[in-house]
């Protein structure tokens, strides 16, 4: 397999930038003259240094389709901050009660429950303000429309739900791919549909994007439940050893460690498959997968 994770490093480094300054700008909420403390709280979350990772997606699947990625910066930041209204509500005591998120204090840590459940909320609306101001009023509305299935009950929110039942609890690998594929995976699917979109790509475009982040996604979060299981809590910045502790079920839970390595791979490859469509503009795409296997936060 060619190594593509330089092209991948070297674009997010360029990239990287130009979300933080655009992610400020889009919080600034001028008529509100800062005064608010819900949108300070939503600030906090969202300004601490994340991977950005479903912007990157969105930036990166735009140029894959022959377009500036530039182009798709704004959609970029609402992906962001619907991952973040889902980070700050996940964290909550009713949800996963966290205390450490992006190596700082959780947001209702900070500016306690009802205010952090205000700042998801308000992130997730500013989210779908940004994809209807999207000029094109058929691309807004295929964007909004997107976002909505990939946050939804079919999506995040459903995922979330079956986790609070306790359903990973008594997962089998099919039980939680399931869970996974809404959990996490739909937002990375949609990021990458949202790229493609901003684009104008063809449906055959968009399809191939559609399957690269799906699986994507799934490699993400098996890397993610090894990076709980054996990875250091200075890198990621959040707890470790959470899973375990509190009997989750995971990949290597139920897999092992090297059987989930090797998922995580097999992931990637069809990733990289789906990716057949494009040519070298998907470079840094194929990049990404790839270092999704060797990521330590
Ligand atoms: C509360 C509706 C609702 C959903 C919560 C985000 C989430 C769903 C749960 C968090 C736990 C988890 C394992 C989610 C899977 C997605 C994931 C790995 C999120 C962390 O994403 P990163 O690593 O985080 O990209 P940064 O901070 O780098 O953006």
């Amino acid at each position: 397999m060619p190594d593509d994770i330089p092209s991948f490093t070297g674009a997010a480094l360029v990239l990287r930038p130009k979300i933080e300054h655009a992610l400020l700008k889009a919080c600034e909420f001028p008529g509100d003259d800062g005064k608010t403390i819900v949108a300070e709280a939503l600030q906090y979350s969202l300004l601490l240094p994340g991977k950005r990772l479903r912007p990157l997606l969105v930036l990166l699947a735009c140029q894959a389709c022959g377009q500036k990625a530039e182009q798709a910066t704004a959609a970029a930041c609402a992906l962001e901050m619907a991952h973040v209204f889902s980070l700050i509500h996940d964290d909550l005591p009713a949800m996963d009660d966290d205390d450490l998120r992006r190596g700082k204090p959780t947001n209702h840590k900070i500016y306690g429950e009802g205010q952090a459940i205000l700042a998801g909320d308000g992130l997730l609306a500013l989210a779908f303000q940004i994809l209807a101001g999207i000029e094109s009023p058929l691309i807004a509305n295929r964007c909004c429309s997107s976002l909505a299935s990939a946050i939804g009950v079919c999506g995040v929110i459903g995922g979330q739900s079956d986790d609070l039942k306790g359903l990973d609890k008594q997962a089998d690998i099919a039980m939680l791919n399931r869970i996974h594929e809404r959990k996490t995976a739909a937002l990375l699917l949609c990021s990458s549909e949202i790229g493609g979109l901003i684009a104008e790509a063809s449906e055959e475009q968009l399809l191939a994007l559609r399957s690269y982040g799906r699986h994507l996604g799934l490699a993400f979060q098996i890397t993610d439940d090894l990076l709980d299981s054996i990875g250091e809590e200075g890198k990621t910045g959040k707890r470790v050893r959470k899973d375990a502790a509190k009997g989750t079920k995971t990949y290597p839970a139920i897999l092992g460690v090297e059987k989930s390595e090797k998922a995580a791979e097999d992931a990637v490859s069809r990733a990289l498959a789906a990716l057949a469509v494009f040519g070298a503009s998907a470079g840094p795409l194929r990049g990404l997968a790839q270092y999704v296997l060797v990521r330590d936060r």
